[in-house]
């Protein structure tokens, strides 16, 4: 059964406990409901009373949303505040020595730094980075290993006002260029190596590389944190400073700088349905507060919790779940430098036990694997600690679910599956865990103050069960401001002509069941979920183009195990159509070719020759026509639209 159909057969339900709902920061249906019927009541009001709540305000906002210039809508706009403020000043007085984050490195050695040490630690580095002329609304670029460092490199643009671009430390040099091109990046924050399931990537050398291949005269020092011993190959002593040697001396205190609400925090470049990487802009108290709420509600935050997202800094979940969301409600939390499986795939579990964490945050291609790798093994380990499970990135079938939910969960643990983007900055629909009954599969309900509808093409609210277009019909304080320097690209993604510019959309299908649950079937435009990695089709199809061997290479996604969707590429080549070993070893070279133009998530499982692709007389690549044959799927549609319909016989014998 595919996952589709079994998802939509999926009828089971699971409330919370009575103890669970008792003790929950929204109790029962009735506290979720309330907070509903304010938002839809009183929009502003509701906002505004959060706004108040949760974040420190330098100078109090006296207005909620200016909607005057849609789509770019603007949140407590005359508001001042910092968000390093709101996450490590705010604490000093109360919990100064709670740990902020207890860090466990790749080899299993354990450090604990406190809110105070933290306060510290980022201000110090803040004054480097002062000291090196950053100000307020400079771009820094952040290319690091999922260390403490990343967090304060992170918090100390914050600090300072600098906008921060964080690029996934599994990302090539190649895409490092670009993200730091894109972004004028005046400092490039980076280590000697990180290290990863035992193995080292030399990040320092990747980033000589990106800035060698030019255009990236922006940039004028490069911040080297010293993860091991390893002495980097090149070192430019004009252009080049180690990080401790930046810090040595500088004082350990550093008054914010007080931003307004809308300034921006930060960009993080993500995968769309173009050739282009989308460098997505984050306000500062809007997507703050997106944090906040969500920390309260959904991960139902209580004081005495050892929480852990086990996401990377490098993405949109490490930024709100791991950077900003738990330091800034004043959480101890779990940061965790390796990978799932090393030493062995019980490596989640051991750090349940020995951090003793109550609530795990985490993605389903993660549970997956680790099911595959050993689904036993979580039975070694007391995980009776845990109390709150959440899942993200993609949908999670509902075997992994019930899994999750009693392996990991000992049944007893709500499991929050949170459907949100990197666009929309903090969870949008999730259960809430001690009031929404959870069903395998389903992120269930919005969460209250964010108004989702699913809709046809016209933009008509569709039926119970019948598939549309996920979209959000009010603005709300996360939500993306803008794409960097490119405001008409944000405006025709996000809020196009076709629903009168009214709706964000999201770029997801998605359908109601009959409780008025919302399931996500997938996305509707051009981008690949390969291990809840948004990969954009065009980005592999432009990397595999621009190698000399290349005439033309067509990318699609095809369902896989493990990862959800595994990435497939049709590959023209300007020479014969290779065969046999011929092809094996050309297959070889692009794929390593590929993972050296963007990184090792995007290159192709499988790489197929044709002398041609399957193309309307118009000329445009009939993709529909090629994931059937990726799936080995008969072709039953029209194909009288195509010029050259032999292709496919050619095509469907061309695995290797
Ligand atoms: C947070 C994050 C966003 C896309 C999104 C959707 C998919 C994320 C999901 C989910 C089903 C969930 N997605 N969470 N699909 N259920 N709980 O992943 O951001 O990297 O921008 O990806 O991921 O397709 O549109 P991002």
């Amino acid at each position: 059964m595919s996952s589709i159909d079994s998802v939509l057969k999926e009828t089971r339900l699971f409330p919370p406990s009575d103890d669970f709902r008792t003790k929950a920061n929204v109790s029962g249906m009735e506290g979720y409901h309330t907070l509903c019927e304010k938002a839809n009541s009183d929009y502003q009001g509701f906002w505004g009373d959060l706004g108040r709540e949760l974040v420190s305000w330098r100078k109090p906002f006296t207005k909620v949303l200016d909607e005057s210039n849609a789509p770019f809508f603007k949140w407590f706009e005359d508001g001042e505040m910092n968000v390093s403020y709101n996450c490590l000043d705010r604490h000093l007085e109360s919990k100064a020595n709670k740990v902020a984050i207890i860090f466990e490195a790749d080899d299993g050695s354990v450090s604990r730094v406190t809110y105070r040490e933290l306060y510290h630690r980022v201000c110090q580095f803040a004054n480097g980075l002062k000291s090196l002329g950053v100000v307020k609304g400079d771009r820094v670029v952040i290319y690091m290993p999922h260390t403490v460092e990343a967090i304060i490199a992170m918090q100390a643009c914050a600090r300072i006002g600098a906008i921060h671009s964080v690029v996934f430390g599994g990302f090539s040099a190649g895409a490092l260029r670009d993200r730091i091109q894109d972004a004028t990046a005046k400092i490039v924050i980076t280590a000697n190596e990180s290290v990863r399931g035992g193995k080292a990537t030399p990040l320092k050398a990747m980033t000589d590389e990106a800035l060698g291949i030019g255009n990236c005269e922006s940039v004028e020092k490069v911040i080297v944190f010293q993860r091991t011993g390893t002495k980097p190959d090149h070192w430019s002593e004009s252009n080049n400073v180690w990080w401790h040697q930046l810090v040595k001396g500088l004082p350990d205190v550093c008054e914010p700088e007080w931003m307004n609400a809308e300034d921006p925090l930060f960009v993080l470049y993500t995968s769309g349905s173009t050739g282009k990487p989308k460098g997505i802009q984050h306000s500062s108290a809007g997507y703050f507060l997106g944090t906040q709420v969500s920390m309260k509600w959904v991960f139902d935050y209580k004081e005495d919790d050892v929480y852990w997202c086990t996401a990377d800094v490098g993405w949109i979940t490490g930024h709100s779940y791991i950077a900003y969301g738990p330091l800034g409600i004043g959480a101890t939390q779990v940061v965790f430098e390796g990978v799932p499986t090393y030493p062995d795939a019980g490596r989640f579990w051991a750090m349940i036990e020995k951090h003793q964490v109550t609530t795990f945050y985490t993605a389903p291609t993660a549970i997956r694997s680790l099911i595959k790798l050993g689904g036993d093994l979580p039975k070694q380990y007391d995980l009776s600690s845990l109390r709150l499970l959440g899942t993200v990135g993609e949908p999670i079938n509902p075997d992994a679910w019930m899994w999750y939910h009693e392996t990991i969960g000992g049944g007893r643990c709500p499991i929050v599956d949170t459907w949100w983007q990197t666009e929309t900055g903090s969870n949008m629909v999730a259960p809430l865990p001690g009031a929404v009954a959870t069903k395998p599969g389903s992120c269930t309900l919005p969460l209250p103050g964010i108004m989702t509808a699913i809709v046809d093409e016209s933009g008509a609210p569709v039926e119970p069960g019948k598939g549309g277009s996920l979209v959000i019909t009010r603005p709300f304080p996360s939500l993306v401001r803008t794409i960097y320097n490119d405001a008409a690209r944000f405006k025709s993604t996000y809020f196009p002509d076709e629903f009168n510019g009214k709706f964000y959309l999201a770029g997801d299908s998605a359908h109601y069941d009959e409780h008025g649950y919302i399931w996500i079937m997938g996305r509707i435009d051009d981008v690949l979920n390969v291990s809840g990695h948004r990969l954009g089709t065009m980005e592999i199809e432009s990397a595999l183009a621009a190698n000399p061997l290349v005439a033309e290479a067509a990318v699609v996604g095809k369902p896989h195990d493990i990862k959800g969707e595994s990435v497939v590429a049709f590959v023209v080549l300007k020479g014969e159509r290779p065969e046999g070993e011929a092809g094996k070893a050309i297959a070889k070279q692009l794929r390593e070719w590929v993972a050296h133009e963007i990184g090792k998530i995007a290159q192709p499982d499988e790489i197929r020759f044709g002398d041609n692709l399957p193309k309307t007389r118009s000329g445009k690549i009939m993709r529909r026509l090629l994931r059937n044959i990726a799936k080995g799927e008969e072709i039953t549609q029209d194909i009288s639209t195509l010029e050259n319909p032999a292709i496919l016989e050619q095509l469907r014998h061309s695995a290797l």
